[in-house]
């Protein structure tokens, strides 16, 4: 019987059930470094499955469009309730379907179509969501970017330099593949001198600032965004915080009706469980652990002679620049997965080969500190890494990829997932 088989007591379509067996099967044969990604506890599964996703909730808890609404308005107010206690804030906006939503709702709460932005430049490390050319943020704002230093840390006289050219009507501080601590008060001295609104986007680190391990930004900030499924460990989805309660309520007609329709209470619900998880004390444990166990693996790759861009790691994850290897990100990706460890291709600041190509590779902790490994595994995962990227196109690569299965096929069963 399938997995789906075994909740439900029997399913009627196979193809789709099969396929998420196969990507359960997949999830708990894989070493997961992709750093974005973490497995959610039962809890929060078996309520993003839940009854609520059959409701429809548009509006706030005690003003919605629709009847039926008190049970969804409980999970919707304990979300909040939670998420605010979690990160010292005074209000949050829990219903962005995603970290793309609650940034392009605290745009449009922060500025109107013409506006300049400052954010981080894609290939420097920045989300798509901060500028990036292809994107809303890109085509309604005058976006303009700044980037990292040689040292690959993010250059804040350029930013300064920047804000007080430009005069944007927001500067975005936060990254998609970027290691180091961001010094949001500095940010916020900026945004200050140039008559700027700073919006600080955590979506990597918010379960690192939890646990009191990654600089906050709540006290610097105008407007806080994440998503809730990475460092966090909740649902897949976002959350927008604020302490200014005028903002709070522009960002709340922003994210509905400006930007969305029906939240998903289902969605919602999850994320209140997974508020609640980090909450607790032993979320503190596994958010240390998070960031030791990063630590460990990219210290090993840099013993094994690897450079790491900005030279290491303030948090769960690292970009690994493969110029030494002379192999492409996109080959290291490929190669990887075939040996049973997932992570993704990513530039390296000032890099030479295109997106989709790449120089470098970035790997996390998050989803592998999860399943219970500690720093001497993750010591082991990087000699995997290496293994892997120094033996390919070598005689050999065959026998030295084998190997390597065999220890992911290892560490996959002492360290059990959804078992
Ligand atoms: N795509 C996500 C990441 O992998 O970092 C950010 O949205």
């Amino acid at each position: 019987m399938s997995f789906a088989g075994h909740l439900l007591g029997g399913v009627q379509d196979d193809e789709v059930f099969g396929a998420i067996g196969d990507e359960l099967r997949r999830q708990q044969s894989q070493i997961e470094l992709i750093a974005s990604e973490n497995f959610v506890s039962r809890e929060v599964l078996a309520a993003i499955g839940c009854v609520m996703t059959n409701k429809y909730a548009e509006g706030y808890a005690g003003r919605r469009y629709y009847g039926g609404c008190r049970f969804v308005d409980v999970v919707e107010t304990m979300a909040i309730e939670r998420v605010c206690r979690l990160f010292g804030c005074r209000f949050a906006n829990v219903q962005p379907h995603s970290g793309a939503q609650a940034n392009l709702s605290a745009l449009y709460a922060l500025a109107s179509p013409g506006d300049t932005i400052l954010g981080m430049g894609l290939a420097m490390g920045g989300h798509l969501t901060h500028g990036a050319a292809p994107t809303i943020s890109g085509k309604w704002f005058n976006a303009v970017a700044y980037g990292v230093t040689e040292e690959g840390v993010i250059d804040y006289e350029e930013v300064q330099r920047l804000a007080l050219k430009h005069k944007p009507k927001v500067i975005i501080a936060g990254a998609s593949s970027y290691s180091r601590h961001i010094d949001f008060k500095r940010f916020r001295d900026i945004a200050d001198a140039s008559g700027s609104r700073l919006l600080a986007d955590v979506a990597h680190y918010a379960g690192l600032i939890a646990a009191n391990l990654y600089p906050s930004p709540m006290a610097h900030a105008h407007v806080v965004t994440s998503t809730t499924h990475k460092t966090l460990r909740g649902p897949r989805g976002g959350i927008i915080m604020t302490n200014d309660e005028a903002l709070a309520k522009k960002i709340d007609s922003a994210v509905f009706p400006g930007v969305q329709g029906g939240p998903q209470m289902h969605s919602i619900a999850a994320k209140a469980v997974a508020f609640g998880e980090a909450l607790r004390p032993e979320f503190r444990k596994y958010a240390k652990n998070v960031l030791d166990n990063s630590i460990a693996m990219a210290n090993r790759l840099k013993r094994h002679g690897l450079d790491i861009v900005s030279g290491g790691t303030d948090c769960h994850m690292a970009v690994v620049d493969l110029r030494k290897l002379s192999i492409s990100g996109k080959i290291a990706e490929t190669e990887l997965e075939e040996s049973g460890i997932t992570c993704n291709k990513n530039a390296i600041p000032f890099d030479a080969l295109p997106p989709s190509q790449t120089s470098g590779l970035r790997i996390g902790s998050a989803a592998m500190t999860t399943r219970g490994l500690g720093m001497s595994e993750f010591e082991k995962i990087a000699d995997l890494i290496y293994k892997t990227l120094s033996n390919y196109g070598k005689s050999g690569y065959s026998t030295a990829r084998d190997e390597v299965r065999a220890e992911v096929s290892k560490l996959c069963k002492e360290f059990p997932l959804y078992d």
